[in-house]
């Protein structure tokens, strides 16, 4: 394939110790049930990878000979040998890695809970020796946090992307599927090596042509497309349209309470079951920005995704249906319309009234994906219902894949957030997962940010974030700085100056980011519609509910209980005081929660003017450094992705210039006062 290998390169392994050490059970693979697809995939991968890894091709065969060898199956069908059940029971996806009790076996058993499972062992096993790992002794048990692990692409037909900073669609082109589908599979082996068991394959802003994906006329390109992805253990899901049974029915309603409208739902899915036995499900964008939802017939959306999810039910498919719903048109002089409190305001109530195959979809924050917000409200506050997070791994407002941002340790803190939903210690990623109240299922999504480019992410950094999105997804716990050292041992190899460079770079991006953009958590400040570079005032003056109130006095948005829209209110104790208080508000949320005078001092001492004044220009040093941090590893480094990286490192210290300018600029007119340190910037 002409395009790259990301992080599945699989290298010779130059070390010979190490190679002698893997070639002393590397040269032979037992398969236990060579029928299953998934194990069939498993079996390739390891031999294929092995072959790449130790210069030689491993024999085959159907059952051990005895004498080492690597033995793959799924547990109870292996041969006679005990194997320890897998971590704790979970989705099934679990698995085993152990090396063969007598030492001089040289074995290892890779053993799945499922086909699945012993797929992620294969991967993971892999991801060992890429990094050199000695696997002597070894004894490795995982099961994954989290059942829906799951990618959502807002691919379009037309092969453009919403939101992609990759290039085009590997999916459509010209209103149709492509014709060669060899990328597809190995964007597939790319999620199922880091875990990913579902994926939506087109927007959730459903247009003409892709209501067409539930009718005959594409329902087999479907097809094809979910038979790839089930050879690596991942579901298709589809978005759908909710006003379908108007635009493909010819029905006069979408209403979900209508009995015809649910006969037209009912049929559709029982065509793609036929044509798709283990479809996913559906993921929905209803009442939201414009699409068509069950607000129009004075039904609300426990009514319309129960109506999906009682269509779906009789096959254990899933309606994923997304909280991102808020009035885009909104009066400011309507407290109650603060977009933040949005979902939360429309969900709460509906708790409980969900089927049990429903998950809702949050987003991480209540707003929308900006560099920095709380984390959302409604985490925890819907306890009997099955909650989902978002995240975003296309960097819409985190510099498009032009500047680097890696955005792991923005969802660590997020998955570590504390709701208070149950008291201390309830996590949203215990949330999520379903474990805080028991739910029947959980999971987390993220918007792919992945396109035809050749290194997939536009930027090779990026790919950084979709492999830390697999990895956080099926286990939590993981830090940033682990998921970062794998990557780059994969990815780049494992010498010691390049792992601490790129680690650095990775681990301090997203605060870089941070410091020139948008100021203590007030988001925005980009330009309208394409959402790239600085325009303090881009929305402003808008009806999105975006605002951040800059005058001559102050700014932020004041969100409290006693003077504010009373979003605090939405969250749990202590949280809710945490952020009601001036005092106790953290300082990188201050404006989001409070709105301040310039010279209000922050917990560091600095007041808000100096502060922007000041982390502008550290911004634009830091982004210096990554240039400089990056330029370093020119000789260590393959001249292909040197020069890739290099160019658009270069880019973003112009942008970050940029950035700084304006902000600096702006806050110096609007407020009158000087920077401390008399840096010349007001042009
Ligand atoms: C916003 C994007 C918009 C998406 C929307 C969504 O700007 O393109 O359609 O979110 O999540 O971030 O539905």
């Amino acid at each position: 394939a002409n395009w790259d290998r990301c992080w599945l390169r699989f290298n010779p392994i130059s070390d010979r110790d190490r190679l002698a050490e893997y070639r002393q059970w590397g040269q032979e693979i037992a398969v236990a049930d060579p029928a299953d697809d998934v194990l069939q995939t498993a079996a390739a991968e390891l031999m294929d990878g092995l072959e790449a890894m130790l210069g030689v091709r491993p024999r085959r065969s159907a059952a051990s000979t005895g004498k080492g060898g690597i033995r793959l199956g799924i547990r109870g069908q292996m041969d006679d040998r005990p194997i320890e059940p897998a971590a704790q029971a979970g989705s099934g996806d679990g698995y085993v890695i152990r090396s063969m009790p007598a030492a001089d076996e040289h074995g290892l058993i890779v053993s799945g809970q499922s086909a699945k499972g012993a797929l992620y062992a294969v991967y993971h096993l892999l991801r060992l020796m890429q990094c050199g790992e000695d696997l002597t002794g070894l004894m490795l048990s995982e099961a994954p946090s989290n059942e829906l692990r799951m990618l959502n692409q807002w691919d379009n037909m037309d092969g453009s992307i919403e939101r992609g900073y990759a290039g085009r669609s590997i999916f459509y082109r010209n209103n149709e599927f492509v014709p060669d589908m060899s990328r597809i599979r190995d964007y597939a082996r790319l999620l199922a090596s880091v875990g990913i068991n579902a994926i939506a394959i087109n927007n959730v802003n459903v247009h003409a042509v892709e209501s067409l994906l539930i009718t005959e006329k594409l329902l087999p390109d479907v097809v094809r497309v979910a038979d790839i992805f089930r050879r690596y253990g991942i579901s298709t899901f589809l978005s759908v349209n909710f006003a379908s049974p108007i635009q493909l029915g010819g029905l006069f309603s979408a209403d979900p309470l209508d009995e015809s409208v649910r006969r037209f739902w009912k049929e559709k899915v029982e065509d793609i079951y036929r044509a798709i036995p283990d479809f996913g499900g559906f993921l929905v964008k209803a009442d939201s920005e414009g699409r068509p939802g069950p607000f129009t017939y004075g039904r609300d959306h426990a009514d319309g995704a129960n109506m999906l999810a009682d269509a779906l039910a009789p096959y254990g498919g899933l309606v994923i249906w997304r909280c991102f719903v808020y009035n885009c048109q909104q009066d400011w002089r309507d407290r109650t319309t603060d977009r933040a409190r949005a979902a939360y305001d429309h969900f709460t109530p509906l708790d409980g009234k969900f089927r049990d195959n429903v998950l809702l979809q949050i987003k991480n924050g209540p707003m929308d994906f900006q560099v920095r917000e709380p984390v959302s409200p409604l985490f925890g506050a819907m306890p009997a219902t099955n909650q989902m997070l978002e995240l975003q791994i296309t960097q819409e407002y985190t510099g498009q894949q032009r500047h680097l941002c890696y955005l792991v340790p923005q969802w660590k803190e997020v998955l570590d957030f504390d709701t208070h939903a149950r008291g201390a210690g309830s996590s949203v990623a215990d949330v999520v997962s379903g474990r805080l109240f028991g739910n029947r299922r959980g999971g987390i999504a993220a918007v792919s940010n992945i396109g035809d480019a050749t290194n997939w992410t536009g930027h090779v950094l990026a790919q950084a974030n979709l492999y830390g999105f697999g990895r956080l997804a099926w286990n939590p716990r993981l830090t940033a700085e682990e998921i970062a050292n794998e990557w780059i041992g994969q990815t780049f190899g494992a010498d010691p100056d390049v792992m601490r460079a790129v680690r650095n770079m990775l681990l301090e991006s997203w605060n870089i980011y941070e410091k020139y953009t948008a100021p203590l958590g007030v988001g925005w400040m980009v330009n309208p519609d394409h959402h790239y570079g600085p325009n303090v005032d881009g929305y402003e003056y808008s009806r999105w509910g975006t605002y951040h109130f800059a005058d001559r006095h102050g700014i932020g948005v004041d969100r409290t209980v006693r003077t504010g829209t009373r979003y605090t209110a939405q969250y749990y104790a202590p949280n809710a005081e945490l952020y009601e208080n001036l005092e106790s508000c953290p300082d990188e949320l201050l404006l989001f929660f409070h709105h301040v005078p310039y010279t209000y001092r922050l917990k560091t001492g600095k007041t808000v003017i100096q502060h922007i004044y000041d982390t502008r220009f550290e911004g634009v040093l830091q982004a210096v450094e990554l240039l400089n941090a990056w330029s370093s590893l020119e000789h260590k480094l393959d001249a292909d992705r040197f020069e890739q990286v290099r160019d658009r490192l270069r880019e973003q210290v112009k942008h970050a210039r940029e950035w700084r300018d304006q902000v600096n600029t702006y806050f110096y007119r609007k407020s009158g006062i000087a920077d401390e340190h008399n840096r010349g910037i007001y042009a």
